[in-house]
């Protein structure tokens, strides 16, 4: 087969001048993740030809899941995202997968409509098809997020007194309600159509506290349950400032679980984070089989608040976040004047 790699170049250039700054590099790469093509995005992160090789390193096992997943051979999306980079795949007909690699803090939304549409023009190029490379400016309505995004990336390099900005993330078994608590808390969840089973998804939320005219910015990273390989975990629970232990009151085994596994590997992943203890699912009164009681010994073991909460009625959600926001200042306030 004899595929365009001209046309394939020029539209991979009119992709990158789509996306702007927040490019970091773009490949086209096949099933078996060897690259086909790739360009180096213009940002002053995009540094030079070595990112290509790391990120091949990390496509390559992430490709083999989206291949199993995505069986239909068409469009699907997903995100996954590392320390450093946020990577958005996106199906390009049965042969090839476009690998969008963005800064760490860029937001999805406006370029998912560009992805799709490249993703759909290269595997018209891989069919032979006639297509052109042009790529066409889209009015994504985002609500001036551009510019929000830039207020957040400085916000994360210059935590000053008044402005905190923290990565939080959540411990604890699978199916004990991580998600629905984070998804409870912050309302504007980009609900796109993306599988997030192999993904981290990232939120952010604002806690204020009036009395204290302080602000916590919350990074809230939720890791999909089965994207549990180690390598993943390990680099979602790094650096994190703040992180919440969840248990499932109805689950002794996800009870047990958060001292034998979660609150070791966390503080070995992230010495310095402020943790609370969270037992979820309190609406369910009749299967519960945590008490109260244990709960609150397990947390005077760790030195960790304990709340319970339900994230199915919203009870005690909101507190429990700001309970962390709340130690967190005090944390910082405390590093401040020593
Ligand atoms: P996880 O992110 O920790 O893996 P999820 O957990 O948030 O995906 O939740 C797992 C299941 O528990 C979901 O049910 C969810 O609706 C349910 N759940 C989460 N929190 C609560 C709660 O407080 N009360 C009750 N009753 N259920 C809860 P499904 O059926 O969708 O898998
Ligand atoms: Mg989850």
């Amino acid at each position: 087969m004899s595929i365009d790699t001209k046309k394939l170049k020029a539209l991979l250039q009119w992709y990158k001048q789509s996306l702007g700054e927040d490019l970091i590099a773009v490949l086209v790469v096949n099933r078996d993740g060897l690259i086909m093509d790739s360009l180096i995005g213009s940002s002053e992160n995009s540094l030079n030809e070595e990112i290509i090789g790391g990120v091949s390193a990390l496509v390559e096992p992430v490709l083999s899941r989206i291949t199993e997943e995505f069986s239909s051979g068409s469009f699907g999306t997903g995100t996954f995202d590392t320390e450093d980079y946020r990577f958005i795949f996106c199906e390009s007909g049965p042969e090839a997968v476009l690998v969008t690699v963005l800064d760490s803090l860029s937001g999805v939304d406006e370029v998912f409509p560009y992805a799709y549409l490249a993703a759909e023009k290269i595997s018209r190029i891989f069919d032979g098809r006639t297509v052109s490379p042009v790529i066409p400016k889209l009015v994504i309505n985002s609500g001036g997020s551009q510019i929000q995004r830039k207020v957040d990336r400085v916000q994360q390099v210059k935590v000053k007194s008044k402005e905190y900005a923290f990565k939080l993330i959540l411990g604890g078994d699978g199916a004990v309600g991580k998600t629905s608590m984070v998804h409870r808390y912050v309302e504007n969840v980009f609900a796109k159509d993306y599988k997030s089973t192999i993904g981290t998804s990232i939120m952010k939320k604002e806690c204020s506290f009036k009395e204290l005219e302080s602000t916590v910015r919350f990074v809230i990273w939720d890791l999909a349950g089965q994207a549990q390989f180690k390598r993943v975990r390990m680099s979602y629970l790094a650096n994190a400032e703040a992180g919440i232990l969840v248990y499932d009151v109805t689950n002794r085994e996800s009870f047990e679980n958060i001292d034998i596994n979660w609150y070791s590997e966390i503080m070995k992943a992230s010495p310095n984070i402020v943790l609370i203890l969270v037992g979820n699912k309190i609406d369910l009164k009749e299967e519960r089989v945590v008490s109260t009681e244990e709960g609150e010994a397990l947390s005077q073991k760790l030195k960790l608040t304990y709340l319970e909460t339900s994230a199915k009625t919203g009870e005690n959600i909101n507190d429990a976040f700001r309970m962390l926001a709340l130690q967190i200042i005090k944390k910082y306030i405390e590093t401040q004047e020593v």
